[in-house]
């Protein structure tokens, strides 16, 4: 309860950040693409983690300030940095089921995009896989705003719930990003392998690129490259970082 107090008043406090973790194409290394990541730094319990907190935001309501912020701060962060290299630079913003519940039939951060007159190709939304289960008329119809507006769309954590490879006909879909558990297991377990090839093969089949999440180790990212994965995320290339410390990754002098 203290902690939903804290929360309450911790954007107009500043201790809300965020962060950029890389998404690095496996066959160059070359970063491609971001994830912006939410942060909370408690003036006394120190970083809090978004695991811990983002339910209690979903729960309260506060969810829908805390996302539209994050949603600002990157699409910002998308457009300089597009500018400074000289093509457009994705940021993924995650949005979970209660921030569509939130918002009405169109969201805000079209309005606010088209304010700014920022284009939608610097952004792509990251849903989990359980919104598959349960494609609502009020979350088909922003989707399907967010995609005329440019965006692209991403499944994230893809293998942990209940849906299937069928379900991603239901929306149209850019990116599948491969759980990590399945790639923490690939290297020693002859099943989770076979797991991890089989989703690339069938993603790459519906016109989806493939995205493996928490690559640690140099053998893990042998053995997606091998299996024809595209993009890699995870402490290997970097942990989420703050802007100024994204920029140096980018080579991009602030
Ligand atoms: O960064 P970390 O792995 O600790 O994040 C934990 C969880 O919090 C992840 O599942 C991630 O999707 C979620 N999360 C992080 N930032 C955001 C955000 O800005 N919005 C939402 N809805 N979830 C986020
Ligand atoms: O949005 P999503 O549920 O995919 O959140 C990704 C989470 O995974 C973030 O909290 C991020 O900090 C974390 N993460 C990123 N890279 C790694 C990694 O290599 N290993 C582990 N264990 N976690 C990671
Ligand atoms: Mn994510
Ligand atoms: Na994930």
């Amino acid at each position: 309860l203290k902690l939903r107090h804290d929360l309450y008043n911790a954007l107009e406090q500043q201790q809300i950040q965020a962060y950029f973790q890389p998404i690095v194409e496996l066959n160059t290394g070359r970063i491609i693409k971001a994830e912006a990541l939410i942060r909370w730094r408690h003036p006394e319990k120190g970083m809090i983690s978004p695991a811990l907190f983002i339910p209690i935001a979903e729960e309260s309501g506060m969810i829908k300030k805390l996302g539209d912020w994050m949603f600002y701060e990157s699409a910002i962060r998308a457009q300089y940095w597009s500018r400074q290299l000289g093509y457009p630079f994705q940021i993924s913003v995650n949005r979970s089921p209660a921030q569509f519940i939130a918002d009405d039939k169109d969201s805000p951060w079209l309005d606010y995009l088209q304010q700014k007159g920022m284009s939608g190709r610097c952004i792509v939304i990251e849903i989990t896989e359980g919104l598959l289960l349960n494609v609502s008329p009020r979350i088909k119809q922003q989707l399907d705003a967010y995609r005329q507006a440019g965006i692209q769309v991403s499944i994230d954590d893809f293998g942990t719930g209940y849906s299937s490879m069928a379900y991603l006909q239901k929306l149209q879909v850019d990116y599948l990003k491969i759980d990590q558990s399945f790639v923490r297991e690939m290297v020693d377990n002859a099943g989770s392998r076979a797991i991890v090839e089989a989703m690339i093969v069938m993603a790459h089949k519906l016109g989806l690129k493939v995205v493996a999440e928490g690559v640690e180790t140099l053998e893990q990212k042998r053995m997606l490259i091998a299996s024809g994965c595209d993009y890699g995320q995870g402490y290997l290339f970097s942990p989420p970082v703050p802007p100024i410390e994204f920029e140096r990754l980018l080579h991009i002098k602030s």
